[in-house]
């Protein structure tokens, strides 16, 4: 079995879910190559040694460059703060190096371009873990429109809703500045939306956005000391947030329907409620990750007196991804979507194939963020094709 070593960049919350699908993958799915957790990176001594022994990476290393150039090295996983993707990915690109790298791409734009441009000169195999694709509901979904079971679409209607910030005393962390996170739950969730808009009804044309600051000051985080911060934001032992709290999106999609996306870190009583709606001529479907098994579908096909939402079961052996698992109705979570990702990653690097989404997606995706912001700022509506 041809093996594959594997160098994790970032060992907080996304290496976790990462290591936990790398050691996963090869007890469920087939892959033709055998991940090796090679080497585990981080700058930060205390994450880095609370992951590596717990999930056995056999080397801890702590600057990113050196781990990206070794020759034994073939897969770079990317799992650091947002504004560190683009350089890491280009520079893994030229190493020749396949890319797994976690979402959002890039701060903005023109580094998601880099970074795909980058991928493809160099002929890896690159994906970009918007890991909600692979819910085996989700993926229903998809599978359910492109059997023409809602017929054309007229609407999309998306939120995905935290309240981790809601507390004035939660620290300026790297999520909250413009420098680190590109923008706020705009980049961090609406860009999960936004994937799964172009997964499950196409491209979009135009967007129309407003964003919103509850809280524009918050204490420094410990490691401010770091040089994270520009001297200019340091007010008394607290520092200014950066970044939007909410951001609502409307959007035209190429192919006429009308969306919309809401993200909010300011929604009380959710924690991650990611849920979409979509309404065709002949039919809907609903999703809440919240019951991510389920699928709510309605067919304008049944007859009048039949007609109504169902919930679809999504733990079927015929369901996507499921049959690797367990039986009917033994449900699955939230990080068998990141070993569904690593799974087809490593089959898209036995196959020569490609993996979906991937840095050409990550690089449109910005567009329409960036474009969204671009609205916000203006308060006019913006065409994606405008941002270059
Ligand atoms: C924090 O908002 C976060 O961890 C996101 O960054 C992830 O993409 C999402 O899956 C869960 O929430």
């Amino acid at each position: 079995m041809p093996e594959m070593n594997v160098a994790l960049i970032g060992c907080r919350f996304m290496g976790k879910a990462h290591s936990n699908a790398w050691t996963q993958v090869r007890h469920f799915f087939d892959t033709g190559i055998a991940p090796v957790l090679k080497v585990a990176c981080d700058i930060h001594a205390e994450p880095l040694e609370q992951l590596r022994p717990r999930w056995g990476w056999r080397e801890a290393e702590s600057d990113w460059r050196e781990v990206v150039r070794r020759p034994d090295i073939h897969i770079v996983d990317i799992a650091v703060p947002t504004h560190l993707h683009h350089e890491i990915a280009v520079e893994a690109a030229r190493a020749g190096k396949h890319i797994f790298c976690e979402k959002p791409p890039a701060l903005n734009y023109a580094q998601a371009r880099q970074m795909y441009e980058a991928a493809r000169a160099a002929g890896v195999v690159h994906y970009l873990n918007h890991n909600y694709r692979r819910c085996p509901a989700v993926s229903l979904a998809r599978q359910f429109i492109e059997e023409g079971k809602l017929g054309r679409i007229y609407h999309w209607r998306s939120a995905y809703l935290q309240s981790w910030i809601m507390d004035p005393s939660f620290p300026l962390t790297w999520q909250l500045r413009q420098e680190t996170a590109g923008s706020g739950p705009h980049a961090d969730l609406n860009s999960h939306l936004v994937d799964l808009a172009r997964f499950l009804v196409g491209e979009i044309a135009s967007v129309t956005a407003m964003t919103a600051n509850f809280i524009v000051e918050r204490p420094l985080p410990d490691d401010a000391s770091s040089g994270a911060f520009q001297a200019g934001r340091k007010t008394g032992g607290k520092g200014k947030v950066t970044v939007e709290d909410a951001a609502f999106v409307l959007a035209e999609f190429q192919n006429g329907a009308l969306g919309s996306f809401e993200t909010s870190r300011f929604a009380a009583g959710r924690k991650n409620y990611n849920c979409f709606e979509i309404y065709g001529e002949r039919g809907a479907l609903a999703f809440n990750l919240e019951r991510m098994n389920e699928l709510g579908y309605f067919s304008a096909e049944d007859q009048a007196h039949a007609q109504g939402f169902r919930t679809i079961l999504v733990t079927e052996e015929s369901h996507p991804y499921v049959s690797r698992w367990w039986p009917p109705g033994h449900i699955i979570g939230y990080e068998h979507t990141f070993v569904h990702a690593v799974a087809d990653f490593l089959n898209a690097i036995e196959t020569g194939q490609s993996v979906r989404p991937n840095l050409y997606d990550g690089m449109q995706e910005m567009q329409v963020l960036d474009a969204a912001l671009e609205s916000a700022r203006t308060g006019r509506r913006v065409a994606v094709a405008e941002i270059q």
